[in-house]
């Protein structure tokens, strides 16, 4: 039975993080899908800098919950049969124990440094411009795919959606490209689909919709996996 898991915001929010689609959804008055965006590091670095440096700082006050530890108990079941993919640039799954998870937006506790393209764990600040430990040269970016720019592992992605006897998405309002249209890629394979959402959006058509918050569908739907 080979697995994929996309996980959005959703599987976050009851550690604590916004997700985007909240009624106050908004940073500083900004839409984030503004600030998350190359041409806005070009026009106001600093602004930019500053709204991950936030989020960032963030991470350190919140714990992974049940859904991102239920998770991780079926990587250990499932081994390479489960392919988990998010969208979300938290590392809350890996500190609910998952060891192989495809951040296709990138990571928060990462920055890039555009100069020598190396990219180094981070968990402080990026607003000072602080050097980049390879070649010094204080260019370093948060390590997340902006709004315009290429997702990560879309190959590995694809190949493990098409090999895939199941597709479940988890706390994601399918509103972001290319992750939205995983549902379909998966649907054309002939693979069973499953969503797991507070309030499932209409858009999606997903075979099984379950709906409730990820600390009680999740860790139900992984015990039904394990059995
Ligand atoms: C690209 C990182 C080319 C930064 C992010 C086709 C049609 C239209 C537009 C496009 C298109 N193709 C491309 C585009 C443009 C664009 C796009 O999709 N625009 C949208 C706005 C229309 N896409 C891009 O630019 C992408 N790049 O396409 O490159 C390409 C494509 C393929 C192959 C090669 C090249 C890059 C997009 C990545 C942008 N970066 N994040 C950062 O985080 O700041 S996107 C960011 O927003 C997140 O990563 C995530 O993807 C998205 C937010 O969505 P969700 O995670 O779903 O969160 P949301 O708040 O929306 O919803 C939360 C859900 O949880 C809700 O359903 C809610 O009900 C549920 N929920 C809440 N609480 C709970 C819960 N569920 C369960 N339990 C709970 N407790």
């Amino acid at each position: 039975m080979k697995v994929v898991v996309l996980t959005g915001a959703g599987v976050s929010a009851e550690s604590g993080l916004p997700t985007f689609r909240d009624p106050d959804g908004l940073w500083e008055g900004h839409d984030p899908m503004t600030v998350a965006t190359p041409e806005a590091f070009a026009a106001d670095p600093d602004l930019v800098q500053r709204f991950y440096d936030e989020r960032r700082a963030v991470l350190a006050q919140v714990r992974p919950n049940a859904a991102h530890v239920a998770l991780a108990r079926l990587e250990e079941h499932l081994g390479d049969d489960l392919y988990l993919v998010t969208q979300n640039i938290d590392d809350l799954h890996e500190r609910g124990g998952s060891k192989r998870v495809h951040h296709m937006h990138g990571r928060l506790r990462a920055a890039w440094c555009t100069t020598c393209d190396r990219r180094h764990e981070w968990t402080d600040s990026l607003v000072g411009r602080p050097a980049c430990p390879t070649c010094g040269q204080a260019t370093m970016r948060p390590d997340v795919v902006w709004f315009g720019e290429v997702p990560h592992d879309m190959d590995s992605v694809q190949q493990a959606i098409f090999d895939c006897d199941v597709f479940v998405a988890i706390g994601t309002s399918g509103t972001v490209y290319p992750a939205a249209a995983f549902v379909h890629y998966a649907i054309g394979n002939g693979a069973d689909t499953l969503e797991l959402n507070l309030a499932p959006e209409p858009v999606s058509d997903f075979a099984q919709v379950r709906q409730g918050p990820a600390t009680e569908t999740v860790p139900a739907w992984v015990e039904e996996m394990l059995r």
